[in-house]
């Protein structure tokens, strides 16, 4: 089931924020990742967010973050959305894979904000405005403070949102008081909760859905967290949420991505290492202290 109201531009629902997958000499594994799609389109999962943090965005080259979706549509085949992120250092660059993404048939785009430079929120307003006017496709925002470094705060996301061709917000933040405000505000957004530790929370506050690294590892537990908080049945959406959050509090324990992968690779899943300069999951085994 895919939840959105007709009038939301993009589709939402329980989405899967791809890891990319690395052969042992470090090339992408175009296998394993096709995989992974695979697997989780016959596990329920409703849409692909590409390219993010999840798949390690800001650790790849561009023509591999291009082979990345071009490989994830050709196994999707229409069959789920795929969202790709175009953010990038560079407006130029974050518009040739917006392009890219628009020409090979891509649902929707989403980006970071423009990193490392201080850049005042009229910068970034241009930012989206180029790369929406250069696509075409609609835009969601990628809102992730902790890792961007940017707090826009309502007043910021709206000035954002309100961007000709933005059509939606991933809210990466613990923040659920900002998505309250902004579902109010902008009822036409579509509005993806970011962090899956909170996707209960998000949910009854009106996110739309969820695009999240560790639907890669229990979708169905995400899909049965929805299933009972529609169904009135909160207590089991709580206790769906609280099995979640044990798992992401274990893999939190160390690095969390190369945890991800580790905890993948033994669900039936392999993708390799993460990139350097994260760590070798043999380094990171020792700090996951599952119970
Ligand atoms: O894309 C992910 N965000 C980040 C979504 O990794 C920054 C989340 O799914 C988190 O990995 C997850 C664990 O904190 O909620």
């Amino acid at each position: 089931m895919v939840i959105h109201e007709k009038k939301r531009r993009i589709p939402a629902g329980v989405f899967a924020a791809l890891p990319t997958a690395f052969n042992a000499n470090d090339t992408i594994d175009t296998v394993a990742l096709s995989h992974i799609v695979k697997s989780l389109l016959k596990r329920g999962v409703e849409g692909f967010y590409v390219g993010g943090s999840t798949g390690e965005c800001f650790l790849l080259r561009d023509d591999e973050r291009k082979e990345i979706l071009e490989t994830v549509l050709a196994v999707v085949d229409g069959k789920a959305p795929v969202i790709a992120h175009v953010g990038a250092l560079s407006t130029s660059a974050a518009i040739s894979l917006a392009k890219h993404a628009t020409k090979i048939g891509a649902t929707a785009i989403s980006a970071t904000p423009p990193l490392y430079f201080n850049y005042d929120l009229e910068e970034i307003q241009g930012y989206y405005t180029d790369i929406a006017e250069a696509s075409g496709l609609p835009i969601i925002i990628y809102n992730i403070p902790a890792f961007s470094g940017r707090k826009f705060g309502v007043e910021g996301l709206e000035k954002l949102l309100n961007i000709s061709g933005v059509a939606g917000l991933k809210h990466t933040s613990m923040n659920l008081y900002e998505l309250e405000r902004i579902r109010k505000k902008f009822p036409e957004t579509v509005i993806f909760s970011g962090y899956d530790e909170v996707f209960v929370a998000a949910l009854s506050l009106g996110a739309d859905g969820m695009i999240g690294s560790t639907v890669n590892l229990m979708p169905e537990l995400f899909l049965d967290m929805r299933s009972a908080l529609f169904s009135g049945d909160i207590t089991k959406a709580q206790k769906l949420q609280n099995i979640a959050n044990s798992v992401i509090e274990c893999l939190s324990g160390g690095s969390f991505f190369p945890a991800l992968k580790y905890a993948l690779a033994l669900s039936g899943l392999p993708c390799g290492e993460c990139r350097k300069p994260f760590l070798p999951i043999s380094d990171i085994k020792k700090n996951i202290d599952c119970k």
